[in-house]
């Protein structure tokens, strides 16, 4: 039998020299996803590492999940160095998983339950995916359906594994192989998985993390977080995302030998008798549910004074928001301004109340570098408004395969334009003021205007569209699809299930469509999308005080 070919591992390159620099100032440390688990496996064998549903695992039984299944994938003919989709919802298998694709040198690649055949497919493609993992249902909704139509539209996608009643595919569950041939540790400069792009401009672009810069970043998180191994920390947001994941997260919390617990919800029904059984003791939340949650406290007959820290990112928390979520929480909140692309800023635990609730925190490394630019990109004096741009030890140089996005997203000397506009405070906390380019951050859940301009336009009755976001009490921001009727005039529900009906994430679905004659613009000759919409945003701004 020939030795299966192991695919070329992918790399996020840094300059030579500044991969001395984050060596020697021992951000770097040569740790790897794989290694990290195994020692921690023998240091807390018998400690609980993740609760979710009816399982309790132990350290030692979570890597001993990992060995199975990467053994499994390994003997069903997946080589190390193959993309695997992964979509996962809130639940032990996810964290299984994806540690078994780490010792397989499998490379994960990170979808949210709430993604539809389109972005899974943009996903498969990107990564050049060889296999999907999914459960067989989560929040009702059937996925075993979703791979068969993957698999149909990418035969490249060649293996599907499913947690649960596996169908015709292949059952997490049921999957072993010989340990033999399971590879050694990875390189840790390699990327360790594929993370996904909030997406200003059109698709989701694919954000290669390695594993000594991501272990660092939440390594750094947890000192700043407060996590040790007597910590508790729940997943209330979806696990694939950054900021559950790595802020500390509950690769944080596994690093620190702590406790994890996945709710099966972010609501306080679910998450509130979980606090109160497991004692968490610290959770990351997106503003409209960090006020849901201070506001159910009050009515709650759960203990949750187990509850050290309360996160909040993702999307900015107003100061008049931020004291109703401190006085009606009762325990210390932490802004959170993070991004997938690496830089994450949080207010540090012994900062002044007033900078934890007017600001979005500073940067977790001192070789975090943050610049605050104008237009020619020039930099602006503390206390200006600017577009933030950043580079450091956990920030990429370059997205997965996009050479577009590439020369769009970063600047000649390694820069990532966040696309942020923010103000810097003389003690180096951020304000977030709001972002240069165009998308919907709705709830913490971004949405590319394009991106679903592009859909809309695609409808046989749509002449012209221009999705923006407008703000929304409770999400902060909602979309806003202003839509020029070709012929005879669509109704707005049929427009919504047409953009739903592309196979795209409910989120996306245009929370309000206005039809208009004309996008009625006074510049003269043709104007930018961008400048559009700030027009149509102008407009609607607008006609809401005059209505109200
Ligand atoms: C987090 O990551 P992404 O990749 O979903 O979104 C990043 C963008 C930022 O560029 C910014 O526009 C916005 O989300 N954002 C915030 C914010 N936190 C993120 N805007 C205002 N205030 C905040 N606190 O959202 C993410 C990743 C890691 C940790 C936390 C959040």
């Amino acid at each position: 039998m020939s030795e299966p070919t192991a695919r070329v591992p992918l790399r996020q390159i840094w300059p030579d020299d500044f991969v001395a620099r984050y060596r020697a100032a021992g951000y770097w440390r040569g740790e790897t996803f794989p290694a990290f688990l195994r020692a921690r496996a023998r240091e807390f064998a018998d400690a609980i590492a993740v609760v979710g549903g009816d399982t309790r695992w132990t350290y030692a039984q979570l890597w001993e999940q990992a060995e199975r299944i990467a053994a499994g994938l390994l003997a069903q003919g997946l080589v190390p160095g193959d993309r695997v989709v992964v979509q996962l919802g809130n639940i032990p298998e996810f964290i299984a998983v994806v540690c078994a694709l780490f010792r397989a040198q499998l490379v994960p690649v990170y979808a949210l339950p709430a993604h539809r055949l389109t972005e899974v497919g943009h996903f498969a493609r990107k990564s050049e995916a060889s296999a999907y993992i999914s459960a067989d249902r989560y929040e009702a909704f059937d996925y075993r359906a979703l791979a068969r139509e993957l698999q149909a539209e990418l035969p490249s996608v060649r293996h599907v594994f499913v947690v649960g009643d596996a169908a015709e595919f292949v059952a997490i569950g049921a999957l072993d192989g010989p340990r033999d041939p399971l590879p050694g540790d990875p390189d840790p400069q390699s990327v360790a998985f594929l993370q996904i792009s909030g997406g200003s401009t059109g698709l989701s672009k694919l954000i290669p993390r390695t594993h000594d810069d991501y272990i660092y970043s939440f390594r750094a998180s947890n000192a700043l977080c407060g996590i040790d191994a007597a910590s508790v920390y729940m997943v209330a947001l979806p696990a694939a995302h950054n900021f559950p994941m790595s802020s500390p997260g509950f690769f944080g919390a596994l690093y620190a030998g702590a406790r994890v617990v996945l709710s099966p919800g972010p609501g306080p029904d679910a998450a509130f008798p979980l606090i109160a059984r497991e004692r968490v003791t610290c959770v990351g939340l997106v503003p409209p549910l960090a006020l849901l949650w201070a506001d159910a406290a009050g009515r709650s007959t759960h203990d949750l004074s187990s509850l050290q820290v309360l996160q909040v990112g993702g999307a900015k928390l107003v100061p008049e928001a931020a004291r109703r979520v401190v006085a009606g929480l009762g325990c210390r909140l932490q802004q959170v301004f993070g991004m997938a692309e690496g830089l994450v800023n949080y207010t540090r635990l012994d900062d002044p109340e007033e900078l934890v609730l007017t600001t979005q925190g500073r940067p977790i490394s001192d070789d975090d570098e943050v610049l605050v630019v104008d237009d020619h990109g020039m930099p602006v004096a503390d206390g200006e408004v600017g577009h933030l741009l950043a580079r450091g030890p956990y920030t990429i140089r370059g997205y997965h395969n996009d050479a577009a996005a590439n020369a769009r997203s970063f600047t000649a000397d390694g820069f990532y334009r966040t696309g942020d506009m923010v103000q810097r405070l003389p003690s180096g906390h951020l304000v977030v003021q709001g972002r240069a380019t165009d998308h919907i951050n709705r709830a913490g859940e971004k949405i590319s205007a394009e991106e679903i301009e592009d859909h809309l336009l695609a409808h046989p009755q749509v002449f012209d569209a221009a999705v923006v976001s407008v703000p929304d009490d409770y999400l902060g921001e909602r979309s806003c699809a202003f839509v020029i009727p070709g012929g005879e005039k669509p109704r707005p529900a049929e427009l919504k299930a047409w953009v739903r009906g592309r196979g795209l994430a409910a989120f996306k679905v245009p929370d309000q469509i206005v039809f208009v004659d004309a996008f009625g613009t006074t510049a003269v000759g043709k104007i930018s999308r961008r400048e559009l919409r700030a027009q149509l945003r102008a407009r609607f701004l607008e006609d809401q005080k005059d209505a109200g």
